[in-house]
């Protein structure tokens, strides 16, 4: 029995890194597997200050991006985070079998601590195990995430592991898949560092809902190696992100993409690479916007979701309460 589970964060915008770390395995694994369940997790977005009604926004959008990139709601259940109220229960009792130090120890947790306005909110250092919850609550065997995510679903693996050692087998130890692993998506402004929504400017990514013209302008202005080949190099990260970004997107291999352009310059290069994101996109972007015309449609694909998928959560919260001692009436 293979069931995959994961959730990207409701926080403004998802872009390409988020899509082609995240989405698209999403949408291979569906059919290969025997369950998929896709998560927006809102209550991981508030670890930091969020503005109510863009969250609100935010979370269906975020949903609309997963069915517009092909995620089937026939095929896999979709649904929002903060409506199974068993993420937050079963997050607090793994709280409470994992140590500061683990917490304090997660890379995601150093850099986005002291850069609040607000302070660092406890959450933002309990995260993980709020996600350990939302992956062992359904007894999950693969957790497919982008490489930034692995440090969590081996803490989720160690806690899962601890568990089932205190108390005899209780929650399924789940795998990562990184499918594009070595291969994360860099920022377009700077090749040294992930493209990230959180990043300080927009040339850092492009996001799934820009324009032909701002998708062709971002490419145009992202920064390129000191080097004038068009291939694909460990010295040189930047033209090697965006060969792998259209490797992704065209799915063709990175040495036929090499091949194509031998001999040609950058400009070129880049021209070719922004028509192919804009292609990529367009029917995308036209399938996001009609769901995001139809809200109740949207609303009443993650409720049924939700609802499919309530009866696994329950059992689990309600097998973890019996082993620790708690009482279900
Ligand atoms: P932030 O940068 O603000 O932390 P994010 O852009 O990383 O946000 P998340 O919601 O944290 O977005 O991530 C959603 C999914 O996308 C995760 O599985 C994550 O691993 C993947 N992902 C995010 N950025 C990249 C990237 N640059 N390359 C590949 N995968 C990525
Ligand atoms: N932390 C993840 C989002 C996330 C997640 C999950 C991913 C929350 N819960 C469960 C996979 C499985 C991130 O992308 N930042």
């Amino acid at each position: 029995m293979r069931r995959i589970f994961s959730g990207i964060q409701p926080t403004g915008i998802i872009h390409l890194g988020n899509y082609l770390g995240a989405i698209k395995q999403w949408v291979e694994m569906q059919d290969k597997v025997d369950e998929s369940i896709f998560c927006v997790v809102d209550l991981h977005a508030i670890t930091v200050r969020q503005d109510p009604e863009k969250l609100r926004q935010a979370t269906l959008s975020t949903a609309a991006w997963y069915l517009a990139c092909g995620v089937d709601p026939e095929k896999s259940a979709i649904f929002i985070q903060s409506t199974r109220p068993e993420h937050t229960e079963l997050g607090w009792i793994l709280n409470c079998y994992t140590q500061i130090g683990e917490l304090e120890r997660m890379t995601q947790f150093k850099d986005k601590s002291n850069h609040e306005k607000t302070g660092t909110g406890a959450g933002l250092l309990t995260y993980p195990t709020l996600m350990a919850a939302d992956i062992l609550l359904y007894q999950a065997t693969n957790v497919p995430v982008g490489e930034d995510q692995v440090q969590h679903v081996e803490l989720t693996r160690d806690i899962a592991k601890r568990f089932n050692n205190l108390y005899g087998q209780t929650l399924v130890v789940p795998e990562y898949s990184t499918k594009i692993a070595g291969k994360r998506i860099m920022g377009l402004d700077d090749a040294t560092k992930k493209m990230s929504k959180s990043a300080p400017s927009e040339y850092n990514y492009i996001a799934l809902s820009d324009s032909p013209e701002k998708i062709m302008q971002k490419v145009k202005k992202a920064v390129t190696d000191s080097g004038t080949q068009i291939q694909h190099d460990t010295d040189q990260p930047a033209i090697s992100n965006l060969l792998n970004i259209f490797s992704e997107i065209t799915n063709q291999e990175v040495t036929e993409i090499e091949d194509q352009f031998l001999g040609k310059g950058y400009g070129e290069f880049k021209i070719a690479l922004g028509q192919a994101i804009i292609d990529f996109l367009a029917p995308i972007q036209a399938k996001h916007n009609e769901l995001m015309a139809n809200p109740q449609h949207l609303e009443a694909i993650l409720r049924a979701g939700s609802e499919k998928i309530a009866p696994l959560a329950q059992k689990t919260l309600s097998d973890v309460k019996q082993k620790i001692g708690l009482i279900n009436l």
